[in-house]
């Protein structure tokens, strides 16, 4: 419909946009309309749900655009993190259900090749598009077929190892390739380093505004036209469309990205819909790899999320009309491990404090505004911040190397090739160790176990709570032997207020709670309590049960485990981590080695890639409840449960 009255229309009059061809069959003067309506859904959803509302905001116009330009699921959209993916939901079928977002059966906060033919290509870690698009490409190339590749990495994503692996091999496999750089300056957090700082030169050059209207024109201009017709111009634009149209020298010494065999085209303003609209026209006809890049604003039309661009990256429930989320009363782990770190390098010149482009999750922030000398934010570059942690090892110094448990997953060569047989002590600090809940698979911190655990030398502990945590981290912090790795949960866990000062803890020396006779209850970290909590369910059954609190997953307290295993009748074991290879399976390793037969019962998560929800649902689906650790401990004993 292109209105005949002169009000532009209102989302009110919208019809329902179901899949791509609903929204290809609107007038360009709709647009600005579904745009509105889709910014409004996703605040007042969001608001229930939680989620990552800042940068959805974000690629409102991209996402519509691009729906309107290219055709998937023939043509491919590759969104790097897919975090900024629910509006591309929106507009694939999926509008009626992005309440359910990162609810348990819902949908899923990333891409999931399983949820939808639109989605190509799943994603949760950052750095992973680029790569897998142009594999995609040249599989394309390979077939004869004609499909469009288009890639959407944000600006932090360019502070990825991969990213740059795969830009170095762009030109050299294919000729047909789009990659949109989605500009906010910001990652999780401000966006860090010389990447950062090259596109902030480019956007903020004086020239920017004009230079906007001046690339609208040169689209305007060549859109339409026949390739062969607009060759000659296009080769002009060597420094990009941009560049090319205002006739102005390069913002700096070179565009990058013309050195990787890319033709920029840019900045432009990533909110300006007719102009992306046509810019796709354009590019998607090019024959040479493109790299458009485009500015927009994280959280654009909602005031709180502009005003902080973090805190609205990803966040819980909020109040719409302020912004505020509720928070919670006790402490989390990470807060914890922020505070006990800051406090102890201010006693201690030797303790500096890394992180991958998360100040915000890990709580370090805290270290960057006391210390900021000794803090290092290395940008999303988890192999990197790993090797610079065994770098400043060996110097003497103290490093706090600060990562989640499944973006450790990304350093694992590292720990083994550099800390682990140098012997370097380099202090891992794994947050989110466990299941992370409401993000999914690709975000569970259930794997660090099983690939920590063959390396040699190295130490792994967790703490069953706040109070034994900060006796770990000063523990680490004055370990200098090798590395060392702590794992802990998202969020808070018993409440247990630290001690006013640290001690020492014995490493590899177990705690044992109680004693007993029957069954042996061993509860690693924060599944302590739900041994705690089988341990009076199996008592009220008139049985005698031990609880071990195991504080080291390696060295393994072989001693205490003996000791038990001969005393009792059947040992179960808790974990918030896969079964294979995992806590309790070091338990078994070492009573098959000792030659103890005592049956062992394990609680922990499947083998299986655990989907996202709630963590109380999926842990009542997946069995690691406490009343299903006493059904498994009286069947291993013969009783009923
Ligand atoms: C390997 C890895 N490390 C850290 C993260 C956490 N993370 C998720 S999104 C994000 C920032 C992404 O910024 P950018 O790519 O610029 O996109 P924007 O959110 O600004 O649109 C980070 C650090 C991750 N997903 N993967």
């Amino acid at each position: 419909m292109t209105s005949a009255s002169s009000n532009p229309p209102t989302s009110a009059e919208l019809p329902q946009i179901k899949s791509p061809a609903d929204l290809k069959a609107l007038s360009l003067d709709q647009l600005p309309a579904l745009a509105e309506k889709i910014r409004r859904d996703l605040i007042e959803t969001l608001a229930e749900t939680g989620g990552h509302l800042g940068p959805n905001l974000g690629v409102v116009e991209l996402s519509i655009a691009m729906h309107r330009v290219f055709d998937t699921p023939k043509d491919k959209f590759v969104f790097d993190v897919a975090h900024q993916a629910y509006v591309h939901k929106m507009l694939t079928g999926r509008w009626d259900k992005i309440h359910t977002i990162r609810q348990f059966e819902g949908l899923n906060g990333f891409c999931l090749r399983s949820e939808s033919e639109h989605d190509c290509y799943g994603a949760g870690h950052a750095g992973t598009a680029m790569s897998a698009a142009l594999g995609m490409a040249a599989g394309r190339d390979l077939k004869g077929t004609d499909e469009n590749v288009v890639v959407v990495a944000g600006d932090a994503a360019f502070t990825c190892g991969p990213t740059f692996e795969a830009l170095n091999n762009v030109a050299a496999h294919t000729k047909k390739f789009i990659v949109v750089l989605n500009d906010n300056e910001w990652s999780i957090d401000k966006n860090v380093g010389a990447i950062a700082k090259y596109f902030n030169a480019i956007a903020t050059n004086p020239a920017y505004a004009s230079l906007h209207q001046k690339a609208a024109a040169f689209v305007e201009k060549v859109v339409g036209k026949a390739v062969r017709h607009m060759a000659g111009k296009v080769e002009e634009s060597a420094k990009g469309l941009v560049l090319a149209a205002s006739k102005q020298p390069a913002p700096t010494s070179s565009v990058i990205f013309e050195e990787f065999g890319f033709r920029y085209y840019g900045p432009i303003d990533g909110h300006d819909l007719p102009l992306l609209i046509k810019t796709f026209e354009f590019l998607k006809n090019q024959t040479e790899p493109v790299l458009l890049h485009i500015i927009t604003e994280k959280g654009r039309g909602y005031k709180p999320a502009l005003e902080d661009p973090g805190k609205f990256h990803g966040l819980g429930k909020y109040n719409i009309e302020t912004g505020e989320v509720q928070s919670t009363a006790t402490p989390t782990y990470s807060q914890i491990f922020a505070r006990s770190v800051t406090d102890f390098a201010k006693d201690d010149e030797k303790i500096v404090a890394i992180t991958a482009a998360m100040p915000g999750g890990t709580g370090l922030s805290v270290f960057k505004k006391e210390l900021p000398e000794r803090y290092y934010d290395v940008g999303i570059a988890e192999e990197h911040a790993a090797l610079f942690a065994c770098g400043l090892a060996t110097q003497g110094l103290r490093p706090f190397l600060t990562i989640y448990s499944t973006f450790m997953q990304r350093a694992y060569d590292m720990i083994i090739h550099d800390m682990a047989i140098q012997s370097l002590p380099v202090r891992m600090c794994m947050d989110r160790g466990g299941l992370s809940g409401d993000d999914g698979p690709t975000h569970h911190g259930l794997f660090d176990i099983a690939y920590l655990r063959p390396v040699p030398g190295l130490v792994h502990m967790q703490a069953k709570d706040e109070d034994e945590f900060v006796d770990m981290l000063w523990t680490m912090a004055n370990y200098e032997k090798g590395p060392i790795a702590i794992r802990y949960p998202r969020g808070s866990g018993t409440g247990a207020k630290p001690k006013e000062k640290p001690v020492l803890l014995e490493i590899g020396k177990a705690e044992i709670v109680a004693d007993g006779t029957d069954v042996a209850l061993i509860g690693l970290g924060s599944m302590f309590e739900m041994a705690e909590a089988a341990k009076k369910q199996l008592e009220a059954q008139g049985l005698s049960v031990a609880l071990i609190n195991p504080r080291w997953i390696k060295p393994l307290d072989t001693a205490v485990i003996e000791t038990f295993a001969r005393k009792v009748t059947v040992i179960c074991t808790f974990e918030d981590h896969v079964l294979h290879n995992g806590f309790g399976c070091s338990v078994m390793e070492h009573l098959n080695e000792a030659r103890i037969p005592t049956p062992v019962v394990r609680v922990g998560w499947p083998d299986e890639f655990v989907e996202h929800g709630n963590v109380p649902a999926l842990r009542k689906k997946h069995g690691l409840t406490a009343e299903a650790a006493v059904a498994k401990v009286l069947t291993a004993l013969g009783r009923s449960a």
